[in-house]
């Protein structure tokens, strides 16, 4: 069980920008935003990396993707487009091991990403 600053947040010990939240998934802006809009969505349960899930927590996972997407239509940006992305371990870029999906958008992002 990894105890991280997302963990910090999600008890309100740190501050964060929230944007959305469920009884199981909390959304806040990432305090280095990468695109115009960049929220992380992550679940209040702790779970360091995708490696980690299992089938149990498949409808949680799926509802993090959910909660992007309805944040995004929420927010007007879903028809424009945008991005999700789960950064798993060192050569994926994760550097927080709490697990969470990226919402980048708010301009046409390049592929492949680096
Ligand atoms: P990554 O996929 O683990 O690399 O993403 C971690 C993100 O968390 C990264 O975009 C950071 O800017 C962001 N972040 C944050 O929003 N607030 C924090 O206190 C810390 C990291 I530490």
């Amino acid at each position: 069980m990894s105890d991280t600053i997302f963990s910090k947040i999600v008890r309100r010990e740190i501050p964060a920008d929230i944007v959305y939240e469920d009884d199981e998934v909390l959304g806040f802006r990432d305090l280095n935003p990468q695109a115009p809009v960049h929220v992380l969505f992550i679940p209040k349960q702790s779970l360091a990396t995708l490696n980690d899930a299992t089938p149990e927590q498949a409808t949680l996972l799926g509802n993090l993707l959910l909660a992007a997407a309805n944040y995004a239509k929420q927010e007007g940006f879903a028809e424009q487009g945008y991005r999700t992305v789960i950064n798993c371990n060192e050569d994926g870029g994760q550097t927080v091991f709490h697990i969470h999906v990226h919402l980048l958008a708010g301009r046409r992002l390049h592929w492949p990403p680096g």
